[in-house]
Formats: C-alpha cells, sequence, structure tokens
C-alpha cells in the first residue's frame, strides 16, 4: 500500500512561473544506457521575489552545476528525487549542467527511451524532467539549440526545428545542431537517433514557401508511409483553405516508433508517431486503419497552431489544445470522407468513451480543477468532449462568426500559452454575445438528459414542445445547473414528407416550451439533429415513429440514429426476459428495406447494419447483466440473419471489388458493408454461410477483408476458427502491427472458452506486455469490447485484468493507469459482479509500491 496519499494540484493555486527560461542549448552524447547530457539556460527571475531556483528533474544521475560559469558545490544545490534548487540566484544568470541518463533502462516510455534500437523522447505531459533539469511547465517557453552527438550507426539524428550544422566525428561518430527558431514548452522538445528510412516530398505553402516533408520508418517501410504522407499534405493545404494556417518553418518531420504509450505526438517540426498510427498499405492495414492515419495525422499537423503555436498555461487547460484539435481534425475527415458517416463513427466513439466515462466515478469537467497525475487527464471528457464544446459553439455563433473568434485567437494568442477563458473570450469580442453561460460546459461535469414531450394541436395545426433537461450529480459536483444546449429539430409527417426543416432552438433554463405553428399534419419529430449537443436524449415518441424515422429522415444522422434506438430497446426488452418478437421482425423487415435503398451510401448501410455494441447497451442498462444483453443481442442478429439472409448473401456477393485496390472512402464503404454483411450472416452459422465465411478469409486481398473473414469465423467459432488463427499467424508473425490485431481478435471472442484462451495467450511468446500496442491489443481490448467474457461470474476477467494492471504497473505506470477503466463501471453492474470488480480495485489499490497514476483512478474509481 502507499504510505502517502498523493497531492492532488488545484487549478486555483495557479501561480506564474518565479523564472523563465529564454534560450536553451542542449548537447546530448548519445549511448544507450549512458547518455550525456548538457544544458546551458538562460534564465531570469519572473516579477518581484526572491525566492530560489527549482527546477525539475527526476531519475538524473547528477554529473555537475554551474551558474555563470562557476561550479556550485554540494552545499549550494539540492538535488533530491524530483528538484534541483539553487538559494540565492541572481536576476538574470546561465546555469549549465550535465547529468546522465539510461535510455535503454527506461520502460516507463516518458523522456528519452529506446525503441527497435533507436533513440526517441516522449516528454508531454512531464517527460522532459526525466531529461535535464528545468522548468518543466507549459507556460515557460524557450528557443531551443540542441546538439545531438552519437556513433554514426545511429544514422538519422533529429531534434526540433531546421538543421543548422552537421558533421562527422573521430571514432565513427557523427553530430547535428538543430534550431527551433519558435519558443516552445519543453513538453514539445523531441529528439529521434536511429537507423531510418525516410520517405520525403514537398509542399508550397499559401504564401509560396516550399516545406520539405519528410516521414521516418523502419528500414523497408517507407513505401507503407505514403498514405500518411499524402494525408499530411491534404492537412496541410485544408489548414490553409478552412482555418487560414500556414505552417512556419522549412521541414516538417514525422517518426514512426513501435513502442509508445499512445497514438501520436505533436512535438514541433518533428511528431512522432506510434508506427499503428502511421504505416498502412494494402496487405497489412485496413480501412479502420487508414482512416485513423487521416485523421491522427491531421491532428498532430494541426497542432502546430492550436498547441505548439498557442499553448495551454497549465495543465488545466489541456482541452483549449486537445478538444479544439480533435474538432479540427473530425472537421478535415468529414470533409475528406463525408460528413454523415464521419459525424455518426465520432458520436459512437463519444458514447462509447466519453459517457461510459460521464456515467462513473471519474467523470470529470472538461476543464477539470484538481488532478493528481496529469497523465490520467488524456481522457475522452477532454478530448471528445471537449470537441463537442467547439462544435456547439459554431453552431450557437455561426459558421462566419466562428472563423473570426478563430482569427482573433490566432492573432491574440499567437507565441503564448493561454487559457480557456481567453479563448471564449475572443468569441465574446466578436460576437458582442454573452457567453458566461456557455462557460458552463466546460466547468460542469455529467451528460446532461433532455427529456422531450411533443403534444399536437390538429384543431389549432400547432405542435407543442416541451424540453427538459437534468444532469445527475457527479463525483464533487452535487447540484448541477442547466446548460446552454443547442437542440436541432425537424419535422417529418408519418409518409417520411418533410413539415418543417431543421431549426436549432436553445435550451436555456430547465425547462424550455416552443409552439411550433403551421404543421399542417400529425408530425413525426426528429430531435437532437445531427447530434447537436452531447446528451442523452429521452422521449415518449412510440416506436412507430422510430420507423418513420428510419426510412424516412433527410438528416441522416438521426435516421442512422432511430436505427439504433428501435434496437436497443429491443434488445434491452428480451434481455429484461420480454422479447418483442413481432417488433424484432419488423426491425428486420426495416432494416432490409434500409439496404434494398439505391440512394444511400454502402459506408452509412455499413453503419445502420451494426446494432449497439454490448459496452453502449451496458451504460444505459444499468445494473446491466453483461451475459443477458449479449445473448439478446445475438438473438436480434440472429434474426436478422436468418430473415435478410438472401439479401445480405447477395450484397456480400455483389460488393466484391474486381478492380484495383484503393483505400478512398468510397472503396472502404463497399468493404465495410460487405464485411458487415458477412458479420451478421456469421449468426446463423450454416453451412453455407460458414463457406462464405471461409471464402472470404481465404480470398482475402486485403486485411480489412482478411481481418473480416477472421472475426465472422470467430463468432461462428469451432475448427475453422482455430485454422485460420494458425493460419493468420503463420502468414504474418514477422510483422508486428499484423499480429496485433490477431491478438485483438481472440480477445474479442465472446464465445464460452474465450476466457481462458486469452488468459493464456499472455504467455505466447509472441505476447510482450511492455510493448504497449501488444498489451493494448489483448489485455485492453479483452476489458473493453468482450463484455460477456470480462465480466465472467467467476470474477476471473477482473482478476485477469488487475493482475495485468499491477504487473505493468512496475515499469509503465501510464500505460497501467489506462486500464484501470473498465473496473471502475462497478456501480453500474448487477450486485456480485460489481462486487467482484470492487475486490479487484481494492486489491490494487493496497498493493506495495503502487505508483501515483494508478493509485489516482483505482481509489477514485472506490468512490
Ligand atoms: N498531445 C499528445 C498526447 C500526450 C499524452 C501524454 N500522456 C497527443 C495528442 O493528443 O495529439
Ligand atoms: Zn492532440
Amino acid at each position: 500500500m502507499r504510505t502517502d496519499t498523493p497531492q492532488p494540484i488545484r487549478l486555483a493555486d495557479y501561480t506564474p512561473p518565479d523564472f523563465l527560461i529564454d534560450e536553451v542549448h542542449l548537447d546530448f552524447d548519445l549511448q544507450p544506457s549512458a547518455t550525456r547530457v548538457k544544458a546551458r539556460l538562460q534564465i531570469r527571475r519572473n516579477g518581484d521575489h526572491n525566492r530560489p531556483l527549482r527546477l525539475n528533474g527526476e531519475r538524473l544521475t547528477p554529473i555537475s552545476v554551474a551558474l555563470d560559469g562557476r561550479a556550485l558545490g554540494d552545499s549550494e544545490r539540492q538535488i533530491d528525487a524530483e528538484f534541483l534548487t539553487v538559494q540565492g540566484v541572481p536576476n538574470a544568470f546561465t546555469l549549465e549542467t550535465e547529468v546522465q541518463i539510461d535510455p535503454d533502462g527506461n520502460k516507463a516510455l516518458e523522456g528519452l527511451y529506446m525503441s527497435g534500437g533507436r533513440f526517441c523522447t516522449q516528454c508531454e505531459a512531464e517527460g522532459f524532467r526525466k531529461i535535464t533539469w528545468f522548468a518543466d511547465r507549459p507556460d515557460v517557453l524557450s528557443r531551443f539549440t540542441v546538439r545531438v552527438e552519437g556513433d554514426k550507426a545511429f544514422q538519422h539524428l533529429l531534434s526540433n526545428g531546421n538543421l543548422i550544422d552537421s558533421g562527422e566525428l573521430p571514432g565513427g561518430r557523427h553530430f547535428a545542431v538543430w534550431n527551433d527558431p519558435f519558443p516552445k514548452p519543453c513538453y514539445l522538445f523531441a529528439l529521434v537517433a536511429g537507423e531510418l528510412d525516410v520517405l520525403e516530398d514537398s509542399l508550397v505553402t499559401m504564401s509560396g514557401r516550399t516545406v520539405a516533408l519528410k516521414i521516418f520508418v523502419d528500414p523497408g517501410m517507407a513505401s507503407r508511409a505514403e498514405y500518411a504522407m499524402d494525408s499530411l499534405k491534404r492537412s496541410m493545404k485544408w489548414d490553409e483553405e478552412v482555418f487560414g494556417r500556414e505552417y512556419d518553418l522549412d521541414l516538417f518531420m514525422i517518426v514512426a516508433v513501435r513502442d509508445f504509450n499512445f497514438g501520436a505526438m505533436e512535438n514541433k517540426g518533428l511528431n512522432i508517431f506510434n508506427s499503428s498510427l502511421l504505416l498502412a498499405d494494402q496487405a497489412t492495414a485496413t480501412d479502420l486503419d487508414y482512416e485513423r492515419i487521416e485523421g491522427v495525422v491531421a491532428h498532430e499537423y494541426f497542432h502546430n497552431w492550436t498547441g505548439d503555436r498557442i499553448t495551454c498555461r497549465d495543465w488545466f487547460q489541456l482541452c483549449l489544445k486537445e478538444g479544439l484539435t480533435v474538432f479540427r481534425d473530425q472537421s478535415f475527415s468529414g470533409d475528406m470522407r463525408g460528413h454523415v458517416t464521419q459525424r455518426i463513427k465520432d458520436v459512437k466513439m463519444l458514447r462509447a468513451r466519453q459517457f461510459s466515462e460521464d456515467a462513473g466515478p471519474l467523470s470529470h469537467p472538461v476543464r477539470p480543477s484538481t488532478y493528481v497525475k496529469i497523465d490520467n487527464f488524456y481522457t475522452a471528457t477532454i478530448y471528445e468532449k471537449g470537441a463537442e464544446v467547439i462544435r456547439m459553439l459554431k453552431l450557437l455563433i455561426g459558421d462566419a462568426d466562428f472563423r473570426k473568434g478563430m482569427d482573433l485567437y490566432f492573432d491574440r494568442w499567437d507565441g503564448h500559452a493561454t487559457t480557456v477563458e481567453a479563448f471564449i473570450q475572443c468569441f465574446v469580442d466578436v460576437t458582442g454575445r454573452d457567453l458566461a453561460p456557455f462557460f458552463a460546459w466546460y466547468e460542469q461535469a455529467g451528460t446532461p438528459k433532455v427529456t422531450v414531450e411533443a403534444v399536437y394541436d390538429e384543431a389549432a395545426k400547432a405542435l407543442d414542445l416541451t424540453l427538459t433537461q437534468e444532469t445527475a450529480p457527479t463525483p464533487g459536483q452535487p447540484d448541477k445547473q442547466p446548460l446552454p444546449i443547442p437542440f436541432a429539430f425537424g419535422l417529418i409527417d408519418e409518409d417520411g414528407r418533410v413539415l418543417k426543416d431543421t431549426e436549432v432552438l436553445v435550451l436555456e433554463g430547465e425547462k424550455t416550451q416552443l409552439r411550433v405553428e403551421g404543421v399542417e399534419r400529425t408530425p413525426v419529430l426528429s430531435g437532437l439533429r445531427g447530434f447537436s449537443a452531447p446528451v442523452n436524449l429521452s422521449s415518449d415518441a412510440p416506436a412507430k415513429d422510430g420507423y418513420v424515422l428510419l426510412s424516412s429522415d433527410p438528416d441522416l444522422f438521426n435516421r442512422w440514429e432511430a436505427g439504433q434506438n428501435l434496437a436497443r430497446d429491443l434488445i434491452l426488452t428480451r434481455a429484461a426476459g420480454h422479447p418483442d418478437e413481432v417488433g424484432e421482425e419488423r426491425y428486420a423487415e426495416a432494416m432490409g428495406r434500409a439496404l434494398d435503398d439505391q440512394s444511400a451510401e454502402p459506408a452509412f448501410k455499413a453503419l445502420l447494419l451494426a446494432l449497439p455494441s454490448e459496452p453502449d447497451l451496458a451504460v444505459i442498462a444499468a445494473p446491466a447483466d453483461p451475459a443477458a444483453i449479449h445473448e439478446a443481442r445475438e438473438a436480434l442478429r440472429a434474426r436478422m440473419a436468418v430473415h435478410l439472409g438472401d439479401n445480405l448473401r447477395r450484397l456480400h456477393g455483389g460488393l466484391q471489388d474486381a478492380g484495383e485496390f484503393s483505400p478512398s472512402a468510397e472503396a472502404a464503404g463497399r468493404r465495410a458493408l460487405r464485411n458487415a454483411a458477412l458479420e451478421l450472416l456469421a449468426a446463423d452459422p450454416h453451412a453455407d454461410n460458414r463457406d462464405r465465411a471461409r471464402g472470404h478469409f481465404q480470398a482475402a486481398n486485403n486485411m480489412t477483408d482478411a481481418i473480416g473473414g477472421l472475426t465472422a469465423l470467430m463468432l461462428m467459432g469451432g475448427d475453422d476458427f482455430d485454422e485460420a488463427l494458425a493460419d493468420f499467424y503463420e502468414q504474418w508473425k514477422n510483422e508486428p502491427l499484423v499480429i496485433d490485431k490477431w491478438f485483438q481478435t481472440q480477445a474479442r471472442d465472446p464465445s464460452d472458452g474465450a476466457l481462458g484462451r486469452v488468459l493464456g495467450l499472455t504467455a505466447h511468446p509472441a505476447f510482450d506486455a511492455r510493448t504497449p500496442n501488444r498489451l493494448r491489443a489483448l489485455v485492453s481490448t479483452f476489458a473493453n469490447f468482450n463484455p460477456a467474457r470480462f465480466h465472467d461470474p467467476s470474477g476471473a476477467g477482473y482478476r485477469f485484468l488487475a493482475d495485468q494492471i499491477l504487473m505493468v504497473d512496475t515499469f509503465n505506470p501510464s500505460v497501467a493507469a489506462r486500464l484501470v477503466e473498465p473496473l471502475g463501471a462497478w456501480a453500474r453492474y448487477a450486485p456480485e459482479l460489481g462486487a467482484l470488480m470492487r475486490a479487484e480495485l481494492e486489491r490494487i489499490t493496497q498493493a506495495p509500491n503502487l505508483s501515483k497514476n494508478v493509485y489516482e483512478l483505482a481509489s477514485k474509481a472506490l468512490g
């Protein structure tokens, strides 16, 4: 057990830095287990005080400290596990330090570490302090010059900015010097050294400057970076066209590494990516991989303005860069791939990750006011809900004023570290509106529930709408205030004809009433169109209205939503022991009509066909019985598979692509529908469907179809699946990113024996918990996406997760902490399950030497 309770950090305690560091010169002498780092810092006192200089530093072996050229003796500086402190410093001075670090022994993957024999860094949020002593906080902005020296085996020596010098040295060594002219906080520092292949290209910016673009990857992999390069160029042009933002350096580099704690990192001019979000080709990447690569390349690139040029004053303002940048990447992806399907995918993700977070003990506001470990706050709330807040702002003030406000923000805050208040003030200044009520979206946690009642007055040809909002208490916030909720709605009649085009009604108080005049026929309300606010909508409309919306709503998002709501009700009714067989048939029939609709795109139909996921259903059905939900969902799938069998087989056969592979959204949409049809057919596992799945798997000429086939075989189970798994492994055993998919597929297997298989896989020679991708492929996929087996009544699934958390925590606390959340949902499950989940959380909090990261989440999860 931890003997000290980690102390929270509070937004209210923010004070400006005591010292500023204008210039930083770093000198790296690279050795895998004994790297020397010299730092020369030009420091000045900030404000009128005489406090000592205190710099962050952890896991550093001190070599020397000198002030204005004079070495400091032991009594003149204090060094402890977290700080270097120097008393009585002048108002302006140069501090020179030298430390030694051990990149090879760094398995937490924060600071400077080795991945695949290469040096790389990860400094956000607080990794720079593991490289050298520094004011490791985002509001200290410095100009960096970095000299990197190493053995020539480390062929490329990279850091931020522009290369200003390089050359050979005696003894088989070489060096490079980099200068970044843009002041930046140290969390944006990056260094990479190693043998890499490079894919090169260039782009002429809006003002006519030529920017060199380089993507560095494992030797032999350059062709797999082509899609990322194409995405980068499209992102750069898009940011010019849509936000007027031009790239600022002469060089933009991306490096792909295998060992990375999360997706990617926006270091100035030198983005570092998890290779799973960068490398793609037809044979090894799925369409989902392509889609993510496009989105994440854009995201990290967009950070150049929203994050790098303008950064956060403190880590409480994280959504200032993250929510805004997610909003920007979602807008980009929508422009690239279609706004309806993009919106559906974004909302699915929001519900799956953020709504469930908000419904549990880890619920927190988009801008939290306290944290223990900032690493724990890179959450769906900061990112996804943070993006929703920007989206609502744009809807409320309109596109033109949104753009004006953004322009003002870029103008006013370029080169600074700032706050969410300062951001919102820009929109107040351009619109003259009072956005104080809107600000509550940043400070109040929880998902509002909006209830709508619609009463049609036939005689008066008017519809009376009554909308109420309510947000349940969340930890630390017992009382909730009403929020301004943009509610986009329209009306159609029972034959699907438009009665009223979309209007945005803003719900201000707890209750909002509106009389819509001139409604000629009995209307069907299409509410919360396009998911205009991140809320749960509940209405008393009958199921027949849902069918009207499903077939005819001009708002395609709501068409999809209507299908999801109908399916959800049918599944939950059956899970509660009251199957509505007539309703299920009706649903299957309606889906058949939707599939036949020639005007709808395949990508949209694929989304329509997928039933709400089991985790999403469990959030709604509290207290949830995962086994009952799984069975009920499978029953509906089976009914659809039987009812739509001919239709699905026809689709599956007809959508086969004969031509050359293309990763385009359109081709991906056809593959998505074909694989969705097959996945549904797997719910009716007769010989013909089995043959079809086997044939699909064996004939696959791209990874999307291979995984689609493998998944269908997994759902049908039996020898076919075992054989396919063995073949797949044999074929791909030398491709780590593909083997991750092999682990993922088994982790998702909901069949009875799957838990034993998952437990056994941790002993597989290809399993390595030190590689975050591999760990997540098995453990996180299992805990998050396989509720039927994770919630095994024996508690073995929970025990497995807790064991993995404790084991990983000994070397990589931030990755271990990200595994805690599934256990945190204990209160939403049946009491017997909840008690077993709690017991594992308790076991975790009592473990010796637990990290602050895991302690914070596990103890909060216990409530
Ligand atoms: N800014 C990084 C996330 C850093 C996570 C640190 N624990 C990636 C991104 O959001 O673009
Ligand atoms: Zn980001």
